[in-house]
C-alpha cells in the first residue's frame, strides 16, 4: 500500500484560446479525475487540482485527445507564452496569437518520454540523434516565461516576464515588437538577494525574426543562468548581474544581428474589461468576471453548468485572460441573444453586479492546495475585498478601480508587486502589505508594513482611502495619488525590496 498521492496539472495553451468542445472535454475530466473544479490561471491557461495518482494517465490521455498538452506548463523551460486578450478585435490580435503559438512550439521540449510515460507510445530514443537540440542535456537554470502586449493593454502585465514583447503597430498593421528582458515577480522573505524586477528595454526587432529572437534569448539564459544557485538562477538576475550592454552584446553574437532602437508605445491599463465588445468584423465578445479563475457550482452560483450549456451552443471560441477571467469570443449577431438569455438565466458576471473593486483583483491558489503558501490567499480575497469595499463607500468611492493582489507567499504567482495594494502571506492570518504600483504593470509597489494582521491592514488604508477620495486629481490613480502626496518615495528599487 501506498500513500495517496495526489498532483496539480497544469496545461500549455498559448494564448488561451480552446474551442467549444476543447472546453466540453475539459470539463468533463474535471469530474472522472479531478476535485470538480477547473482553475484559470494567471497565465491564461487551466489548471487541475487533486488529481490521485491513479487518474494521471487517464488525465493525460483524455487531454491528449483533445488535442491539448501540458508539455512545458511547468519545469525548468519556457512555459505558456501569453498574449493579450481578443484575438478579434481586430486582425493584430489574431497576428498575435499565431505568433504566441508559434514560440511556444518552438521553445516546447521534444523528448518521447511523455508519450512514453502517459499515452502508452513505445519508446523511440535514438541515442545517436539530440532529443533535446534546443535544451541539451540540462535545460535551462529555471523556469523561463515570455508574455506578448498589444499596447495600450497590458492584462498580461508584460514586464513582469523573462522576455516581454510589445507589439508595434504603425498603420495599423504590425510590424514588429519591441523587446524588453529580465522580469520576474518571486523573492523569497530574509533574502536581500532576491527580488521582483519588471523587463529592461533592449531594443525593437521586425515581426519575421520573433521566433529566433526568443531562442537566441532563451539561448544566453541556458549558456550564462546561474546554475549553482536555484534563488539566483531566473533571468531577471542575470540581466541584473552583467547589465542591459553586455545582454546587448551577446544577442547581438547569438542572433548574428543587433536590436534596433525601440519604438514609441503606450500602455494604458493592465485589468480586462468587462462586458461586450463588437470586433471590427461584427463578430461579438463577452469578457466574464469570474471569482479567482474558480469554475466549480455552487448553492449561489452555477458557474460550471452555465459554460458548459453555453459551450453545448456557441460556435465561437473561449479566451482565458491573464487576470483569470474568461472572454466568450467570436459569438455571432445571430448568436448574442442565446448567449445573452444563458448569461441572464444563470446570472454570469459581466461586470456589472460587482463592486468596481473586485472586478481588478487577483487572487493566487493558495491553502489548501499550494504546498508553498503561508496564509491564504484565493479563500480569503472575498471577504478582505467586502471590509475594504465598505471603507471605499463610506469615503465615497464605491466605482473607484484600484488594482488588488494577494499572494499566500512571496512568490508572486498573482503578481502582487505589480498590485496598488497587495498583499503577501507571512504566515496565517498575517501579510506583508505592499502600496504604490501604478495602474499600467509599468511601477512596481513598494513593502509598506511587515508581518500585519487584517486589522492593522484596514486601519492603515482608511486614512489613506479618505484622503484620496478628499485630495485626489482628476483621473488620478490610488497608487500614483499615494506617491504624489508624500506617503511613498518614487522608485521600487532592489535596496527597497524588503524595507519601506
Ligand atoms: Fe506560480 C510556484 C501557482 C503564476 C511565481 N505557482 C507555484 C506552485 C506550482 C507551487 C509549487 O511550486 O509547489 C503553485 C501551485 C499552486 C496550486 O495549488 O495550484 C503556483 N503560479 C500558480 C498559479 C496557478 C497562480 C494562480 O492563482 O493562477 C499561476 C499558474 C500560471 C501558469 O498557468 O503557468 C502561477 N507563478 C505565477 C506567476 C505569474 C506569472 O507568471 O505571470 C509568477 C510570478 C512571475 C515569475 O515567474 O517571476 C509565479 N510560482 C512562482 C514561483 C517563484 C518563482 C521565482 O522566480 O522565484 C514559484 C516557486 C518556484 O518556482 O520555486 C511558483
Ligand atoms: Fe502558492 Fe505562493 Fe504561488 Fe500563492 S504565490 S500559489 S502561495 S507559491
Amino acid at each position: 500500500l501506498e500513500p495517496l498521492y495526489s498532483f496539480m496539472v497544469r496545461l500549455r495553451i498559448p494564448g488561451g484560446v480552446v474551442t467549444p468542445q476543447q472546453w466540453l472535454g475539459l470539463d468533463a475530466i474535471t469530474d472522472d479525475c479531478s476535485n470538480g473544479t477547473l482553475r484559470i490561471t494567471t497565465r491564461q491557461t487551466f489548471q487541475y487540482h487533486e488529481v490521485l495518482k491513479q487518474d494521471m494517465r487517464s488525465l493525460m490521455q483524455q487531454i491528449n485527445a483533445l488535442h491539448l498538452d501540458t508539455k512545458g506548463a511547468c519545469g525548468d523551460v519556457n512555459r505558456n507564452v501569453v498574449t493579450n486578450v481578443n484575438p478579434h478585435q481586430s486582425s493584430v490580435h489574431a497576428e498575435v496569437h499565431q505568433i504566441s503559438k508559434a514560440i511556444s512550439d518552438h521553445l516546447c521540449w521534444q523528448s518521447g518520454a511523455y508519450a512514453e510515460v502517459w499515452l502508452g507510445e513505445q519508446c523511440v530514443y535514438q541515442p545517436e540523434k539530440a532529443e533535446e537540440p534546443f535544451y541539451g542535456e540540462r535545460y535551462l537554470p529555471r523556469k523561463f516565461k515570455i508574455a506578448i502586449a498589444i499596447p495600450p493593454e497590458n492584462d498580461c502585465d508584460v514586464l513582469a516576464n523573462d522576455i516581454a514583447l510589445i507589439a508595434i503597430i504603425e498603420n495599423e498593421e504590425l510590424v514588429g515588437f519591441n523587446v524588453a528582458v529580465g522580469g520576474g515577480m518571486g523573492m523569497t522573505y530574509g533574502e536581500t538577494a532576491t527580488f521582483p524586477r519588471l523587463a529592461t528595454m533592449a531594443g525593437f526587432v521586425t515581426k519575421d525574426k520573433i521566433v529566433e529572437v526568443c531562442e537566441a534569448i532563451a539561448a544566453i539564459q541556458r549558456d550564462y543562468g546561474d546554475r549553482n544557485n536555484r534563488g539566483h538562477a531566473r533571468f531577471k538576475y542575470t540581466i541584473d548581474d552583467h547589465g542591459i550592454d553586455w545582454f546587448n552584446e551577446k544577442f547581438t553574437e547569438y542572433h548574428g544581428e543587433a536590436m534596433a532602437a525601440a519604438r514609441p508605445y503606450e500602455l494604458l491599463r493592465n485589468g480586462d474589461r468587462f462586458g461586450w465588445i463588437q470586433g471590427e468584423d461584427g463578430q461579438w465578445h463577452l469578457t466574464l468576471y469570474l471569482y479567482s479563475g474558480r469554475i466549480v457550482d455552487n448553492e449561489t452560483l452555477q458557474l460550471r453548468t452555465a459554460l458548459r450549456e453555453i459551450a453545448k451552443i456557441h460556435t465561437g471560441e473561449f479566451r482565458m485572460t491573464c487576470n483569470q477571467n474568461l472572454i466568450i469570443a467570436n459569438i455571432s449577431p445571430e448568436q448574442k441573444s442565446v448567449i445573452e438569455q444563458l448569461v441572464e438565466q444563470y446570472q454570469l458576471d459581466i461586470g456589472e453586479r460587482r463592486p468596481a473593486l473586485r472586478l481588478n483583483s487577483m487572487a493566487c491558489v493558495a491553502l489548501p492546495t499550494c504546498g508553498l503558501a503561508m496564509a491564504e490567499s484565493e479563500r480569503y480575497l472575498p471577504e478582505f475585498l467586502s471590509k475594504l469595499e465598505k471603507i471605499m463607500s463610506d469615503a465615497g468611492l464605491p466605482e473607484e478601480f484600484i488594482n488588488i493582489r494577494i499572494t499566500g507567499c512571496p512568490n508572486g504567482c498573482a503578481r502582487p508587486y505589480l498590485g496598488e495594494i497587495a498583499l503577501t502571506g507571512k504566515a496565517i492570518g498575517r501579510y506583508n502589505l505592499n502600496l504604490g504600483a501604478d495602474f499600467s504593470g509599468q511601477r512596481m509597489n513598494r513593502l509598506y508594513l511587515e508581518n500585519v494582521d487584517e486589522t492593522t491592514i484596514l486601519n492603515t488604508l482608511k486614512p489613506m482611502i479618505e484622503q484620496f477620495a478628499a485630495e485626489r486629481e482628476q483621473d488620478e490613480h490610488f497608487g500614483d495619488f499615494l506617491i504624489r502626496v508624500g506617503i511613498l518615495g518614487a522608485e521600487r528599487t532592489p535596496e527597497m525590496m524588503h524595507k519601506p
